[in-house]
């Protein structure tokens, strides 16, 4: 028999790569979206037709929907992708942020509570909640791992630490299968346009074809983050969902580079340098910061056998080669 998934966020950077991964292994997938007025399925474009994939509208501030749709397909499988995802954001829609990353959580923890109670859940937690904190080893390298306290920074992160906190209390009190993985910053080709790394790499692809003579406007070039490939990351959010036990994992690469690290190495890889580009823009600084990012994902190395397959250098190459190659084409 094949197992069923339901997916939030199906349009999404994630959501996309792992309805790719769970098709390949048999699975049914039941990929949730919300409404929109205009077509967004772009990132899932190869698999819209796919025979096993159903698309149903929803909205994760809506429980009665996600109430029914727990009803009708009662799923192996669950995982909450659908997020307000971007941190500088929730600092202009902090109560939306809540709506949707705490409140939408709540939603579908009560269902499975009720409704589907062999459902095994997985939740996006995420780095960010790690906010100003870090732990220190005894050779004085400062890291972040599932025993780090969280202090976070934005209301993004503290909605994401009540959604954490929320999956711990139904894990326990409940006895639901609720697994948190906390991932750390994963990017690819499919990244939204205005996070850092997509942003760089989509400007560099309209300055090679000549579509931009516009500066690119950055904020905060000093913070440090572990970036890994999100096609890596859904696999470790499939693994989670296998074992017998939840738990929470983090999960990344145990690498971390500055921002300008990231625009150097992106300008340098096409032969250009940053600095004649570049323009600071002080609106985009956000009004707390996460200074430094660097995981460590020794827990889901022995407990998931999960390791990064992907370097920081091939990742930039990536994301240069596939944006010259779109915008070549626009
Ligand atoms: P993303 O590309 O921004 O995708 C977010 C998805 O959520 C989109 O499909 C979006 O739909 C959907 N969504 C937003 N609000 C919704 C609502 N009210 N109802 C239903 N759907 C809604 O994010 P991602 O990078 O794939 O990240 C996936 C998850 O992992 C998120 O929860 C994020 O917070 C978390 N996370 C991400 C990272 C990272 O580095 N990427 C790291 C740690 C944790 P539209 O297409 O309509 O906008
Ligand atoms: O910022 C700095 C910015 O927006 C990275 C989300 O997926 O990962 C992501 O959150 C850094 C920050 O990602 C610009 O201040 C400078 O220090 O790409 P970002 P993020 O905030 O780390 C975590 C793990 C998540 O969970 C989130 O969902 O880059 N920065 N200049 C800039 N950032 C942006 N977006 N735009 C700039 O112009």
């Amino acid at each position: 028999m094949n197992k069923t998934a339901i997916i939030t966020g199906i349009t999404g950077q994630d959501g996309s790569y792992l309805a790719e991964l769970l098709l390949e292994k048999d699975y049914k997938v039941v990929g949730l979206y919300r409404r929109s007025s205009s077509y967004h399925f772009e990132r899932i474009s190869s698999i819209v037709d796919h025979p096993n994939l159903t698309l149903l509208e929803f909205d994760l501030t809506d429980p009665s929907v996600i109430l029914s749709i727990l009803k009708q397909y009662e799923p192996d499988e669950f995982y909450n992708l659908a997020a307000m995802s971007h941190v500088g954001t929730s600092f202009h829609q902090p109560s939306t942020t809540f709506d949707i990353n705490t409140m939408g959580v709540l939603h579908i923890l009560e269902g499975i509570r009720t409704t589907s109670s062999a459902t095994k859940y997985y939740q996006a937690s995420t780095s960010e909640m790690f906010g100003k904190n870090y732990s220190v080893d005894k050779d004085n390298n400062k890291y972040q791992d599932e025993n780090t306290p969280l202090i976070p920074q934005s209301p993004y992160a503290v909605s994401k630490v009540a959604s954490h906190n929320l999956v711990r209390i139904y894990r326990d009190a409940y006895n639901i299968f609720a697994t948190s993985g906390i991932l750390f910053n994963h990017e690819s080709p499919r990244r939204g346009e205005n996070f850092l790394t997509r942003k760089v790499t989509k400007y560099i692809g309209q300055l090679v074809n000549k579509k931009t003579s516009d500066s690119l406007k950055l904020g905060n070039l000093q913070a440090y983050r572990d970036w890994g490939h999100a096609k890596d990351y859904v696999y470790a959010m499939y693994l989670m969902l296998q074992q017998d036990v939840p738990d929470d994992f983090v999960i990344c690469t145990g690498q971390t580079h500055s921002v300008l690290n990231f625009v150097i190495k992106s300008f340098e890889s096409v032969d250009l340098d940053y600095k004649q580009y570049v323009e600071i823009d002080p609106s985009l600084y956000r009004p707390a910061e996460v200074d430094y990012l660097c995981g460590r994902s020794l827990k889901a190395q022995k407990v998931l056998g999960w390791i990064p397959s992907t370097s920081f250098d091939d990742l930039v190459s990536e994301m240069i080669q596939s944006d010259i190659k779109v915008y070549a084409n626009v």
